[in-house]
């Protein structure tokens, strides 16, 4: 059985935790296997490296060597690098570089200014480790978030690159719109759209729908592939009982004028047999009364727990929404 996953960082690395536990299983197909189409809109150039946020948070959780409280960079990690960049004012003060993380941004820079595609960086960066996930970034080109604000920074600019937004203001200043700078002349990396074309399942992980799953969407080729795999296409509610599991989605969400609810997002992403992308949808328990209503909208939905508090129990869950595909 081959199994494609579209994920985002830290809702992302613990859905596919669960996935790989899931497949590991004896009871599962052994010959089962696990392909990660991999957000990369939250990238960006910092102190001349290429920093890819969302494509580490997941090799760091699947190898075991994630600093699991802050939910990004190496366990344990110094910072002794960070504070030198600091005092000579590169990078930001307020974004944070381990210095093992930093080595793997050296690491992967100096692969990328020798024409090495980001997919086999990734590959070769995730090779130290048994990852059990082969990770596919959504696409090699730069492609990143451009956050439009309603009103201008104290410093007068209108726009910021998602990461300041994210990690200095924390979503706090309210955004008009997402904008995915570049993906109208981005390609999905080597293997993507054949990771979706020839997969038995796709799930679309409990990633914020807005600036993780969005972006990835938003690379040409894509949509349309979900649109036409055979693969039956099941996502996974990142909100539950209208709150959001884990970092800013509410903020997004409102700005592009979605209701933080269960059922608000399977709706954004739509039944396929309306055009949209969607077999299946679960959600919460919480949000059980949701179901009815999808179904009648063509999307046909299960209320099964989706809290994700360590892999066993998110196996479960990717259980469920596997079992809702077939
Ligand atoms: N998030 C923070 O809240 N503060 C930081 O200082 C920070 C530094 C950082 C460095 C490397 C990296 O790969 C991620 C980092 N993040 C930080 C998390 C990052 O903003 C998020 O992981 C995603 O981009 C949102 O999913």
């Amino acid at each position: 059985m081959k199994i494609t996953v579209l994920a985002g960082g830290v809702g992302g690395a613990r859905f596919l935790l669960g996935a790989r536990h899931w497949l590991r299983d004896a009871s599962v197909d052994p010959a089962a296997d696990l392909t990660a189409i991999v957000n990369t809109a939250d990238d960006l150039w910092l102190a001349g490296l290429r920093i890819t946020p969302d494509l580490d948070t997941i090799t760091y959780a699947l190898a075991g060597v994630n600093d699991t409280s802050r939910g990004w960079g190496r366990a344990g990690d110094s910072e002794v690098v960070n504070g030198e960049l600091a005092a000579w004012g590169v990078a930001w003060p307020w974004f944070t570089l381990g210095d093992l993380d930093i080595a793997a941004s050296v690491a992967r820079t100096a692969w990328l200014r020798e024409g090495v595609p980001l997919a086999e960086v990734v590959a070769r960066l995730g090779a130290r480790w048994e990852l059990g996930v082969r990770l596919l970034p959504a696409t090699g080109d730069e492609a990143e978030t451009i956050v439009h604000l309603a009103q201008p920074t104290d410093d007068g600019r209108g726009e910021l690159h998602f990461q300041e937004w994210w990690v200095r203001y924390r979503a706090a200043l309210p955004a008009t719109s997402f904008e995915v700078r570049g993906a109208e002349v981005a390609h999905p990396s080597d293997g993507v759209l054949e990771a979706i074309r020839d997969a038995d399942v796709v799930l679309l992980a409990p990633s914020n729908p807005v600036v993780s799953i969005g972006p990835i969407l938003a690379i040409p080729g894509i949509r349309e592939a979900l649109r036409s795999t055979a693969a039956p296409v099941v996502g996974v509610s990142p909100i539950i009982a209208g709150s959001v599991v884990r970092g800013m989605a509410d903020a997004c969400l409102t700005a592009i004028g979605v209701a933080t609810t269960a059922d608000a997002v399977a709706r954004l992403h739509g039944s396929r047999a309306a055009g949209g992308l969607l077999d299946g949808w679960l959600v919460d328990t919480a949000d059980a009364d949701v179901v009815d209503g999808l179904v009648a909208d063509g999307i046909p939905a299960r209320a099964v727990p989706l809290w994700m508090t360590d892999p066993s129990t998110t196996a479960q869950l990717v259980d469920a929404a596997v079992a809702l595909a077939s």
